[in-house]
């Protein structure tokens, strides 16, 4: 925290957004959760979560709820004992619905799918298992997975969670450095990958970057390849093993292990700001209640009629959250799709919602604004009126990328749930829920039923509707990170250091109460400006930006100034339609920002370019524009999405200036 934490000088509500969308009256009479269980859940936390990890099938009943007297160190339904694989596959091939589709998949190369059913799913999981088991994996053993979105990655996972060995999953577009350091901080003994897979319509290889790795590391016994696209690959016959040598031949037949509900289920890395990543670890009675009931309550899904798609890839949270563990445990039918939404053409997401019938959709506003940078007719080419609830999770969302989203793909029907949670808290959080919040453009809105979340100032004190602070999480919850991996004390100084007198834990984010006590997420506390002592949102700036008819994106940076501390620059991408913004663009776009917001928000810099450097779920990294507004060379760029980007940036403001 910066020493301006404790200014109460956070901009008063800047956003004049007024605009409310009453959820349908359909969905609200038949929604899944009411109003009343906020107030039932306040009333009794762990007796609430306990009739919610009821949804769950448990080999053995828990004990005791919530065990606080380690904390931080808190564990959920301690006694209890279930398998997480089970949970997503077997009890629903037991109840009869071994025939319904749980994925269909859908390859990049167009025709390229694939149904699979519970009952398929069921095998190919058992087959993994115990092909893992052959292979010398046990239960506490950990196996880094490497790969794109096929089929084989949830196999995997679920295969992991099976024999009870907690899998990290490292996004595959990371570099090998990136793949190393996460097996030798969690010390993976396997690794599971393939050849490659298909991204901008073109195979994209993987295993090289794993051979790469295991020259940085020799903790690896074992690399399990699955046959993708069929490119050449390099062999070490005392490592590599196909997979379809090893798993295509094992019996389908697997009894699952029930495991503690303490047992560590995955790690997952999530980049600090500073330092190297953290490995979240989540163990699995009360992350698997908290992905469930949350899937349940806030896309109000009915499974035996919707078809959910979620767009994130299983190497970030979300696809764990949203994708595998939730979405499974309450067995849904659900799209997986392989490659990019611009292959072999921009509107690929679009046919692919008319074509399944995808009712619950789920998405990152940076997909969102790419969309509105290429216009509406491109959407508007395909039948979307099958959707009846969209999300939106990993940043921000702009009230104009709301507006658009809801218009344009949800056909001003479908209501907005802006989610808010992290990798920590495993599950969401802060949201509407669709059957009964008036959802306001731009605003996550309140806790769900059965968190307890605030914004406080810097000591931690409650703030006032109207004003900004710190968001917080003051009573635990069953899907919270437990630790990170090997690292008691850096959880501890992390989240628990800042308010840990009072028990809150410590998201980050700076956040704002509005007049109604909505909240109001403002980004990461990191990112704040403070411009002549006035701390300033990187979000409503960029918002601001946003809602200015030819820009489609906006990052905005504090740059070092002698007169005001930080002064805002802006890195603007204009929408397709504006071509190059006409000569007075700057001009406009500042002029626009003192309009919206105030003289103090306006930029001092504005740089037009063509892309923005992001992480694999669409965050903006800011430091690195930091690093270009400041004229210093640009920092590690090793998580970011697409590493190209970074001079693309530095090419076209060289060339323009
Ligand atoms: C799920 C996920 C966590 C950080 C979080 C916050 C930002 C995510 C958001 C949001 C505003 C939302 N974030 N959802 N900010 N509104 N709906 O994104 O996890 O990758 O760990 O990132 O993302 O800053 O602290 P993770």
């Amino acid at each position: 925290m910066t020493d301006s934490s404790s200014s109460e000088e956070t901009l008063a509500n800047l956003l004049k957004e007024e605009r409310r969308f009453e959820p349908p009256a359909d969905l609200a009479a038949n929604a899944n959760v009411t109003a009343d269980a906020y107030a039932r859940a306040a009333q009794d936390r762990p007796a609430f979560w306990a009739e919610q990890a009821e949804r769950l099938t448990w080999a053995e009943r828990w004990d005791t709820v919530l065990d606080d007297s380690n904390a931080p160190f808190f564990k959920w339904f301690t006694g209890g004992k279930l398998n997480a694989s089970y949970n997503c596959v077997d009890r629903h091939v037991e109840a009869g619905r071994g025939d319904k589709v749980a994925i269909h998949w859908v390859g990049e190369p167009v025709g390229d799918t694939r149904d699979i059913t519970y009952a398929q799913l069921k095998d190919e999981v058992c087959q993994a298992a115990n092909a893992l088991t052959a292979l010398g994996v046990n239960a506490g053993d950990r196996v880094a997975i490497y790969m794109p979105m096929i089929p084989e990655a949830i196999v995997a996972m679920l295969a992991c969670a099976r024999i009870g060995a907690p899998h990290t999953v490292v996004f595959g577009g990371f570099s090998a450095d990136a793949l190393a350091s996460r097996i030798d901080d969690c010390q993976a003994k396997l690794v599971i990958t393939s050849d490659g897979g298909y991204r901008r319509g073109a195979p994209a290889a993987l295993k090289p970057a794993v051979d790469e790795a295991r020259t940085k590391t020799d903790l690896v016994e074992k690399v399990l390849v699955v046959r993708r696209t069929g490119q050449d690959v390099a062999w070490d016959d005392a490592v590599d093993v196909w997979w379809d040598d090893v798993v295509g031949g094992a019996s389908t037949e697997h009894a699952p292990e029930a495991f503690d509900a303490e047992h560590p289920l995955y790690v997952m890395y999530t980049s600090g700001s500073t330092g190297k990543p953290k490995g979240i670890l989540h163990t699995t009675g009360g992350y698997l209640t908290g992905a469930s009931y949350t899937h349940h309550a806030v896309f109000d899904l009915k499974p035996e009629t919707d078809v959910y798609w979620c767009t994130a890839d299983i190497g970030w949270v979300t696809g764990h959250s949203y994708i595998v563990y939730g979405p499974l445990a309450n067995g849904v039918t659900q799209v997986v799709y392989e490659g990019t939404p611009d292959a072999p053409e921009r509107g690929r997401w679009w046919q692919i919602i008319e074509q399944y019938g995808v009712t619950i959709f789920y998405t990152a506003p940076t997909a969102i604004r790419s969309f509105m940078k290429q216009g509406r007719e491109i959407p508007d080419r395909s039948d979307m009126s099958s959707i009846r609830i969209l999300g939106s999770v990993g940043e921000p969302i702009n009230p104009e990328a709301y507006i658009w989203y809801r218009t344009v793909i949800g056909g001003d029907r479908a209501p907005v749930v802006d989610t808010w949670w992290q990798t920590e808290t495993g599950a969401i959080m802060i949201s509407p829920l669709p059957g009964v919040t008036a959802g306001k453009p731009g605003s996550a809105m309140t806790a769900i039923p059965g968190i307890a979340a605030d914004v406080v100032d810097d000591k931690g004190r409650s703030v006032p509707n109207g004003s900004g602070g710190y968001l917080v999480v003051t009573e635990p919850w069953p899907s919270m990170l437990r630790t990170l991996w090997g690292d008691d004390d850096r959880y501890v100084e992390t989240y628990w250091k800042t308010y840990g007198d009072l028990g809150y834990y410590f998201a980050g984010d700076g956040a704002k109460k509005d007049i109604d006590g909505d909240i109001w997420v403002l980004g990461r506390v990191d990112d704040v400006m403070n411009v002549s002592g006035h701390r300033l949102s990187t979000t409503e700036i960029e918002s601001a930006l946003v809602s200015h008819p030819k820009v489609a994106e906006a990052a905005v940076v504090g740059a070092k100034d002698e007169d005001t501390g930080q002064a805002v620059c802006a890195f603007v991408i204009l929408r397709e339609s504006a071509g190059d913004g006409g000569s007075e663009i700057v001009q406009e776009l500042r002029a626009h920002v003192r309009k919206e917001i105030g003289p103090i928000a306006t930029p001092r810099q504005i740089m037009i370019v063509a892309e923005l450097p992001k992480t694999r779920s669409g965050k903006i990294m800011r430091r690195l524009l930091r690093d270009v507004a400041e004229h210093r060379e640009v920092g590690d760029v090793t998580t970011l999405a697409d590493s190209s980007v970074m001079s693309l940036i530095s090419d076209g403001l060289n060339k323009g200036a």
